[in-house]
């Protein structure tokens, strides 16, 4: 299973600059993987203290484990929030400094790292997580040597749609993106370049990765014809708007179309064109002031109490041990598929593995799209 997700997630180009080891098997191999004892974590405690800078995906936390965080530590906590890897790279790029804690998509990470915007981590500081995570999530493609990010949740990214407001039954990108002009103003898109492009993409049967121009071309005038359709670009208040019926669908990520399934009458697709599996990561920008509570937020949530406490508000696949959660998250979040994708289905997604030329196309697609 691992071998299998791993290459999901493989660069087939430029695989320059990975090295294979894991360096956090070697640690655990060395024997790195012991439990910080009572009194380290007293320790811990009387080093931590401030504020941790948070910036994420919108509603991507349990507010209350920002609580159960405070209470254990001590720390508050600062949220900001981005709509898009891109946004999240453009503004580290521009210089935005003191975050202390950042959630890229495994491919971003990559990028990161390369521009010299990121700050290792130091898995001395993370003994939960040595413990409880599941090792498909460790040394991944995007970051052999675990030297730049921790894993923080996995999923898809497809449709969803109120069954209440519609009478068609979508399966495919096909049918979806029809149906957003048969029902004009009433479905949504994420707000960020890579999803959309690449759904399109893999709707006309090209690689959710393309960046061959005719094809992106052929894509941006299938996406400036929608334009006059979308009922808005939204990666961070679709879900309620769906839910509310304020909007009948939209294109998004399982989690939030989990959601959708448990507040609505609705229904979360992973198309059967294909799309994209994605794992989430925690990193920890340059320049973070306080990276010792970055570190502790990071251990805090791979307590599998907490994790289990994430993934039943969150809806999404937790990078912890499956047989440390069993029953504790909250009803059905684990046997729910759509909340952990089975193999079968995640074999037929594309990781995002675009390179910096190729999210500069799209980014020029998604100018043009958003000014129209
Ligand atoms: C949660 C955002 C999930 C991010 N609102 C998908 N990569």
């Amino acid at each position: 299973m691992s071998d299998e997700l791993d290459s999901i997630l493989a660069r087939p180009m430029n695989r320059r600059g990975f090295v294979y080891a894991g360096a956090l098997g070697a640690f655990l191999a060395a024997g790195g993987g012991r439990l910080a004892g009572a009194a380290e974590a007293a320790e811990l405690r009387e080093q931590l203290s401030g504020t941790l800078y948070y910036y994420n995906w919108a509603d991507y936390v349990n507010p209350k484990t920002y609580g159960e965080y405070t209470k254990k530590t001590g720390v508050k906590v600062k949220k900001d929030f981005f709509a898009s890897n891109e946004v999240l790279q453009a503004k580290l790029k521009a210089g935005a400094r003191g975050y202390d804690l950042a959630c890229p998509s495994g491919y971003m990470v990559t990028v990161l790292a390369a521009e010299k915007l990121l700050q290792p981590i130091d898995w001395s500081k993370l003994p939960t997580v040595k413990k409880n995570i599941d090792p498909r999530f460790r040394s991944l493609p995007y970051d052999r040597q675990n030297k730049w990010s921790v894993a923080k949740d996995w999923g898809t990214t497809g449709f969803m749609y109120r069954t209440d407001k519609i009478r068609e039954r979508p399966t495919t990108w096909r049918e979806f993106f029809s149906l957003m002009k048969k029902y004009s103003g009433k479905f949504t898109l994420l707000d960020s370049s890579p999803e959309v492009i690449g759904s399109i993409a893999t709707m006309m049967g090209y690689s959710y990765n393309t960046e061959s121009r005719s094809e992106l071309n052929k894509v941006r005038d299938f996406l400036l014809d929608l334009k006059d359709h979308v009922h808005s670009l939204d990666s961070a208040t679709y879900k309620q708007k769906i839910a509310s019926g304020k909007a009948f669908g939209g294109l998004g990520w399982n989690g939030d179309g989990i959601y959708v399934e448990t507040k609505s009458k609705g229904k979360y697709v992973v198309a059967k064109e294909g799309g994209e599996y994605w794992v989430d990561t925690y990193v920890i920008p340059k320049g973070a002031k306080n990276p010792d509570a970055a570190h502790a937020w990071i251990d805090f949530v791979y307590d599998p109490r907490i994790a289990a406490l994430e993934c039943s508000y969150t809806y999404y696949g937790s990078p912890v041990k499956r047989r440390q959660l069993q029953g504790k998250p909250a009803k059905s979040a684990l046997t729910t598929p759509a909340v952990f994708p089975s193999l079968k289905l995640v074999k037929n997604l594309e990781a995002n593995k675009v390179t910096p030329a190729g999210t500069r196309m799209r980014e020029r697609i998604w100018t043009e799209f958003k000014a129209s």
